[in-house]
């Protein structure tokens, strides 16, 4: 098993006597190409992460290669095709990081409508220096209309959390989820109408063709001028250029970003550098407990197709 970024030995630890385990060293630093499909060619397992493009070139490489387990619930950075050409297994983490990232969303849309991260900003640059009435003052959270575009699992955990700020919950997704309306009396509109009522618009749909750029100037447009965007999903849902013409506009009041069309940025990104925007640098399911849970799922499912019994969260093209 070779795992693309350094993780902790104490998770690695009790897995260690099913099979032999190598890691790239460094932790931040994604694993370079070469070294990658240096690995891949004498591995039966790899668990990687969402900048670990495995590709046509990754599949043809890797001859013994039974197993790829992605440390994420995406797995956009995988080509399914080449896999199952391949006879690749591939495995995500669904479940374990549900709760995390709903968590952080909410975060994300309360900083963003409260204007928490650039009140930080004022003390620390010695600003404050009085106190009056509209001193930062941003947008209500409890009571408004949230949006939600993606009604899967981490949908229904920020509807939940939404429900107990007292808002009414609008959703959009590819089919209706009958069962989830039930679960947490949100109802189902289309994207354009979701656009035009919601006072916060917060996406999490999964990365594919039909959602590439669906947050296009034409959507930001539709949205109330006082509205909020969060974005927890993917860049790639998000057309960028229109979202900064969109922000400059006054199209938006406030937007708070996780990920974003290119990864990783950096302090020069235009849209970092305006004071509406909270952008986070995708760490969305980053929490202690959640990433080990992440880590034991990967290595569960390598166990599981190492010892001949199938994955445990297999994706299916
Ligand atoms: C991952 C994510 O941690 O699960 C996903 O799809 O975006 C995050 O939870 C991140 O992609 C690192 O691989």
């Amino acid at each position: 098993l070779y795992i693309t970024r350094r993780v902790p030995e104490e998770v690695i630890a009790p897995y260690r006597e099913y099979f032999t385990v190598d890691m790239w060293h460094k932790e931040e630093e994604p694993v370079p190409r070469e070294i990658l499909l240096r690995e891949v060619s004498d591995s039966q397992a790899i668990i990687c992460m969402l900048s670990d493009k495995m590709d046509k070139e990754v599949f043809g490489t890797g001859k013994t290669l039974q197993v790829v387990a992605n440390l994420a619930v995406g797995y956009d950075n995988i080509d399914l095709k080449e896999a199952a050409k391949a006879r690749v297994v591939v495995t995500n983490t669904p479940g374990v990081l549900t709760e995390s990232t709903a968590d952080l969303g909410f975060a994300l849309l309360l900083a963003s409508a409260r204007r928490i991260v650039e009140a930080n900003q004022y003390i620390k640059a010695d600003k404050w220096k009085n106190w009056s009435p509209y001193l930062l003052a941003g947008n209500d959270v409890h009571g408004k209309t949230i949006g939600i575009v993606g009604m899967g699992r981490i949908g229904e955990a920020i509807a939940r959390r939404a429900k107990g700020f007292g808002m009414d919950i609008l959703y959009h997704n590819r089919s209706r989820k009958e069962e989830a309306e039930k679960r947490i009396g949100a109802t189902y509109v289309s994207f354009t109408k979701l656009l035009e009522k919601a006072d916060f618009v917060i996406s999490v749909v999964p990365a594919t063709e039909e959602t590439k750029h669906m947050f296009n100037l034409e959507a930001f447009r539709k949205m109330k001028q006082t509205a909020v965007f969060v974005n927890i999903s993917r860049g790639s849902v998000v057309d960028e250029s229109a979202l900064l013409e969109a922000i400059e506009a006054k199209e938006v009041a406030a937007v708070g970003l996780d990920v974003f069309a290119e990864e990783p940025i950096n302090s020069e990104h235009p849209l970092l550098n305006k004071t509406n925007v909270v952008c986070l640098p995708h760490i969305g399911s980053a929490s202690v407990e959640t990433r080990t849970k992440m880590l034991q799922l990967c290595l569960d499912n390598v166990k599981s197709v190492h010892q001949g019994k199938g994955a445990i969260t297999e994706v299916k093209q």
